[in-house]
């Protein structure tokens, strides 16, 4: 049949047909779609003892158009990394319930019942104990398991190229690790922010920083990625009265440098922390980047006996995980710079009252944890600077 889009109307023969629904009498959709990239629609019964959810990948980024044309074959790399995180985590992310690569369309999970943290962190709630940790837990087991301390050499390798995303890459290359620093139509910020916007394209030294952060990034296959963990990408709530933390849209997932994921999640906790500084409601935001680094760094650690390779010995996890910490410091600078004067920025920042003092704040910080990311060795160097 060939890819076509799917629009609202589509879904109920859409699903009919795949085999996941057989009253399409009895079923009523509506588009979510919320993200810069696809489309989402919830599917459900009239009692709503039934529901699902489509998401669809479009040609191009739904928030630009068919002007900037993006393959959709990146809903391959999401299906593959649901299926890859599904062998390790299957409590951290939706139900996967069919994958049409033709239509590069998924039928999942209907999480309605939970919430995006963003949207609760923006309504004034706070992290609670479990979901950092949750975070930091999910990016050791997807890590460990798809590194060559958990894979065999050969399965590696075949990994890599099986999750190889040029395309996507090239968005984070360029609206992440590079375009915040030049000058491009992409970018822009508030004018209190001029200066800056300028100063930071100016600075040769943050430059080769970023550089080097880009160049680590393009190169440094440790383990499948999410690669785009932000706070937009986890759901929370509570199902029969215990706490539930799901990650989702791995669409930017590939195998790169383990820093990445943790430096996102971050930046986001930082950024929603400017926030609630702003409007007064600082809860438990300065724990988080603590609480995500210590769920990872314990679950890599109580994982690292089953290393499938023990040549990598004890002394080099203490360098290897110093080394996810640094890169981590450094991405979560350059997430937050480029929310701020670049491409796509945060509804943390932009929908304040009064965004331009919080987004400044935020800015500084992201610049310092980019230049001084060595000497920032600990959470409590970060709080300092924070
Ligand atoms: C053109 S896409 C801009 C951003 O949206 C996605 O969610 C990623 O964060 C990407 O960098
Ligand atoms: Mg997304």
């Amino acid at each position: 049949m060939g890819y076509r889009i799917l629009e609202t109307d589509d879904i109920p023969g859409y699903l009919r047909d795949r085999g996941h629904w057989d009253d399409v009498d009895d079923i009523h959709v509506r588009e979510v779609s919320d993200g810069n990239m696809n489309r989402v629609f919830l599917a459900r019964s009239t009692d709503g003892s039934r529901s699902l959810a489509v998401k669809q990948a479009l040609p191009w980024v739904r928030v630009a158009g068919p002007s900037w044309p993006m393959s959709p074959d990146r809903a391959d790399a999401e299906a593959r990394a649901y299926a890859q995180i599904a062998e390790v985590a299957p409590d951290k992310i939706p139900a996967i319930l069919g994958y049409n690569p033709e239509n590069h369309a998924l039928v999942m999970e209907d999480m309605s019942d939970l919430e995006v943290l963003r949207t609760l962190l923006n309504e004034g709630a706070s992290y609670g104990p479990h979901t950092s940790a949750r975070i930091g837990e999910l990016v050791a087991q997807l890590s460990f398991t798809t590194s060559d301390f958990g894979m065999p050499s050969a399965d590696r390798k075949a990994l890599i190229a099986a999750s190889v995303s040029p395309e996507l890459c090239k968005i984070t290359e360029d609206v992440v690790l590079s375009e915040p620093y030049l000058t491009h139509e992409h970018n822009h910020w508030l004018p209190e922010l001029d200066d800056l916007a300028a100063e930071f394209r100016a600075d040769a030294a943050l430059r080769t920083e970023v550089a080097d952060l880009r160049h680590t990034f393009m190169t440094s296959a440790q383990a499948l990625l999410h690669g785009d963990l932000h706070t937009g990408s986890v759901m929370v709530g509570t199902r029969e009265g215990a706490p539930v933390v799901r990650v989702f849209d791995p669409e930017f997932s590939f195998v790169g440098p383990i820093g990445y994921d943790l430096g996102l999640y971050w930046a986001n906790a930082l950024v929603s922390e400017e926030r609630a500084r702003a409007l007064g409601t600082l809860a438990d935001h300065a724990d988080q980047l603590r609480l995500s680094w210590d769920g990872f760094e314990t679950e890599f650690r109580r994982l690292w006996p089953t290393r499938v390779d023990t040549f990598f010995d004890d002394a080099y996890l203490d360098r290897f995980l110093r080394r996810v910490w640094t890169d981590a410091v450094g991405y979560a600078g350059t997430e937050i710079v480029r929310r701020i004067i670049g491409f796509a920025h945060l509804t943390d920042l932009t929908t304040l009252p009064a965004p331009a003092p919080a987004s400044r704040r935020a800015l500084l910080l992201g610049r310092e944890l980019i230049l001084r990311r060595e000497e920032l060795s600990t959470a409590d160097h970060i709080r300092a600077l924070v």
